[in-house]
């Protein structure tokens, strides 16, 4: 009862928070019906707040071992719902993508799911830490190489080489280096399922952003930035909240077994 209350006013605390920059903004700036990216926007900051609340009061269902797996999910919607609301405003405001919030964003949110796999092993079997500094250190490169091209610091191809060189590096710890070995040898059939569905999205579901950066700056019959926000905020629903979605259930899963 104590840790339901605790969450609770942390959850709603939190939720404050992020609400205010926005109220001001978006009552002078009407979001207009027929712009859809803004109104993607809109939905996704509040399926955001709705996740961040679920998985904070989550944690109360599952064991000890499995709570700072939901934590960091609640987390990562926690951010990523704070900058969709400066992203909202930026975009309803002056029709630009807001490509340095967005990046910020993802700096913390990606590592964050990048350390998830970590924690999903860890909470079942003694991981080495080098697991887990090549999974951050690969994501966080892959996206200093992806801004440096989207604003224009190096040429956008060079940009996306470099990141994409890095995503591989990320993809081959979990499909063939030490996190997999550890997967497929240690884990419960459970905790392999979900390492399994988490490696998918993180090949398909992440494969989304290339492809988008791809088609807005590299080919020539590529798409304009609604195209591009549009294709990155769908990306978003899968790639947080599905993938929080997941830990949570192998987290229930393992505790309830
Ligand atoms: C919640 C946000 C997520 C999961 C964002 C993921 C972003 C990527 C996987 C971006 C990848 C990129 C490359 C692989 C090449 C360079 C360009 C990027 C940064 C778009």
């Amino acid at each position: 009862m104590r840790s339901l209350v605790r969450s609770s006013v942390a959850v709603f605390g939190a939720g404050a928070l992020t609400l205010l920059p926005s109220i001001a903004i978006a009552a002078e700036n009407n979001l207009k019906s027929n712009d859809f990216v803004g109104i993607s926007f809109w939905l996704i900051s509040m399926a955001l707040v709705a996740s961040t609340v679920f998985f904070f009061i989550e944690r109360d269902r599952v064991n000890a071992k499995w709570k700072t797996s939901l934590t960091v999910s609640g987390l990562v919607t926690l951010v990523a719902a704070v900058h969709y609301f400066y992203m909202r405003d930026v975009w309803v405001t002056t029709g630009e993508t807001p490509t340095v919030y967005r990046y910020i964003d993802w700096l913390i949110t990606v590592p964050l799911l990048m350390v998830e796999f970590f924690l999903i092993l860890a909470a079942i079997t003694k991981v080495p830490t080098g697991v887990f500094w090549r999974l951050l250190v690969g994501t966080t490169l892959m996206l200093v190489f992806g801004y440096l091209g989207e604003a224009k610091y190096i040429p956008a191809n060079i940009g996306f080489f470099v990141g994409t060189f890095f995503w591989l590096v990320v993809l081959w710890e979990i499909f063939k280096g030490e996190a997999s070995r550890i997967s497929s040898a240690e884990a419960s059939p459970a905790v392999q399922s979900a390492f399994k569905l988490m490696r998918n999205i993180v090949t398909f579901g992440w494969a989304i952003y290339p492809i988008g950066y791809y088609l807005g700056y590299m080919s020539s019959g590529g798409v304009d930035a609604n195209t591009l926000n549009i294709i990155y905020n769908l990306a978003d629903v899968l790639n947080k909240i599905a993938f929080g979605l997941i830990i949570w259930h192998v987290a229930v899963t393992e505790s309830e077994a």
